[in-house]
């Protein structure tokens, strides 16, 4: 590094300022242009309290039902010998969600209008592949895509595209369940270069898996697999790790301009205490999150996942091969969500479930909103620093924000102060990992730039937007877009490059 650049205190000219979304909580229009059904499209809105359903259909007897997602747990999504499916009369957020599909050139033009010089958007896979395992793409879905990066081009915005996010297509749930199968790696690979060659010169970066870690938590939402148990979601991952090396070794093949990046879910996890056992809970629980990095970015699987496989029966269905691309073609920079910081302890703790390995607890230092998420002025800096100390890559914030029950009030505005505090703080911690720690950080895309549907909850409630989109629970609304305080702010924020927050 020169000089310069160690006595730089501001982000340089390049930093990527934007924001994210997902096709499925954003772009709606599920069945235009020849779409087929994702995995997404089958989950009903649920609430702060109240799980998201996965709806079944058994083609034999024609019985309905719906189960809850089982976020954190092992076990099937629908009953043996169901099929996820689209129930007449049920409400199911993603079908119009805010509806992108057709706002788009109002949307980019308000991205614009901010300053974007990134905008993360996910390409709904069973746009391009209807059914996953289709033997040629579905030209109206690659269209769509190239209206949408030509409408970015015209800002001199970057996108920066996912390639799948929460979206398996249904076909391949049903018909292979899911990533628990091998095949999915092909038609994954499919997809991917397919697009890759599509959009070349139009897209420079890509990520593979949207927080591919949540495979391990909802096999369904991560991975399509509708059987979900240790075993196939060991396997899932497996596969998708394997999918993107295979992608990776693709794109720079088609195209040496183009960036492959993993894409992590990460919160730090914080010991309640200095009790050594405290502590070391927070360092092994963990492992779990940074199995994915090592793996992925590392390229290699590392030896605390390995015994556990061992001591719980696990094989994987792998050839030596895989391991040769891991290590070959690992990403070429690490992403990821963080919106807080959870806390654990070893101890029983008044209104936790302490000694439940996977609960967190309350963290006294910090204010949570009003879906329990904790809220860390300085989880950032902490973030990053871990994940460059470790891995050595350049990082990206792709996702953080604050989720909120915003209210366009009588004078035609939403006035959320809240939110403007938390990416101030959030923002600042960032600053001071790249400026005074020297973390190499490429970009910030704040989540759900322009309002979406909530993917924990399916709700509309629930608002991360510096756009405010008239949308509510039960599908109604006019679908209009009101820019809210934090936009203005936002826009003052990327002018002076991160300096006057
Ligand atoms: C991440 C997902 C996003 C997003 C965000 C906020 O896990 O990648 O899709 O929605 O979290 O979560 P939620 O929508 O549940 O508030």
């Amino acid at each position: 590094m020169s000089q310069k650049g160690v006595f730089n205190l501001a982000f340089d000219d390049h930093f990527l300022w934007g924001g994210a979304t997902a096709a499925n909580q954003y772009e709606g229009g599920y069945r235009d242009g020849g779409k087929g059904l994702s995995t997404a499209d089958v989950m009903t809105a649920g609430a702060y309290d109240k799980p998201r359903r996965v709806t079944w259909k058994n083609p034999t007897t024609g019985a309905t039902g719906g189960t809850p997602m089982q976020f954190g747990q092992a076990g099937r999504q629908v009953p043996e010998g169901a099929e996820p499916a689209v129930l007449p009369g049920e409400y199911y957020p993603s079908h119009i969600a805010t509806d992108f599909y057709h706002h788009y050139q109002e949307d980019i033009k308000l991205m614009s209008e901010m300053g974007f010089k990134v905008f993360r958007l996910s390409i709904n896979w069973a746009r391009i592949f209807p059914n996953g395992d289709d033997e040629e793409p579905n030209e109206a879905g690659l269209a769509f895509y190239d209206h949408v990066f030509d409408e970015c081009k015209k800002y001199d915005i970057e996108p920066l595209v996912t390639l799948s996010h929460y979206e398996t297509p249904l076909n391949l749930a049903i018909k292979y369940n899911g990533w628990a199968s091998r095949k999915l790696i092909d038609f994954f690979v499919k997809y991917a270069t397919t697009v890759i060659e599509r959009y070349k010169g139009k897209v420079h970066y890509y990520l593979t898996f949207n927080e591919i870690n949540m495979i391990d938590m909802s096999g369904f939402l991560g991975g399509g697999i509708i059987n979900a148990t240790e075993q196939t979601r060991a396997q899932g991952a497996h596969n998708q790790f394997v999918a993107s090396a295979l992608t990776v070794r693709a794109a720079h093949k088609i195209d040496p301009d183009v960036k492959i990046g993993q894409m992590l879910a990460y919160s730090p996890l914080y010991a309640l205490t200095a009790d050594p056992n405290d502590q070391l809970k927070a360092q092994v629980d963990m492992q779990d999150t940074y199995f994915f990095a090592d793996v992925q970015t590392g390229g290699h699987y590392p030896a605390y996942r390995l015994k556990k496989y061992a001591r719980d029966g696990i094989k994987l269905d792998d050839t030596p091969e895989d391991y040769e691309l891991l290590a070959h073609y690992p990403a070429d920079f690490l992403s990821f969500s963080c919106y807080g910081s959870n806390t654990v302890t070893t101890h029983k703790t008044a209104g936790s479930d302490a000694g439940n390995f996977m609960a967190g607890v309350k963290n006294p230092y910090l204010k949570t909103n009003a879906w329990g998420w904790a809220t860390d002025p300085q989880v950032l800096r902490i973030a990053l620093n871990n994940l460059y100390d470790r891995y050595h890559k350049p990082l990206w914030v792709v996702e953080n924000g604050i989720g909120w029950a915003d209210e366009l009030t009588a004078d035609g505005k939403v006035h959320d102060s809240y939110r403007i505090e938390y990416l101030q703080q959030n923002i600042a911690a960032m600053r001071d990992a790249v400026t005074l720690d020297g973390v190499d950080l490429m970009g910030y895309t704040m989540w759900g730039c322009i309002d979406l549907v909530s993917a924990g909850t399916g709700e509309m409630k629930k608002r991360y937007g510096f756009v405010y989109v008239d949308r509510d629970d039960q599908g109604n609304g006019t679908l209009a877009r009101t820019p809210k305080d934090s936009f203005y702010w936002y826009k003052k924020v990327i002018a002076t490059n991160g300096e006057d927050l």
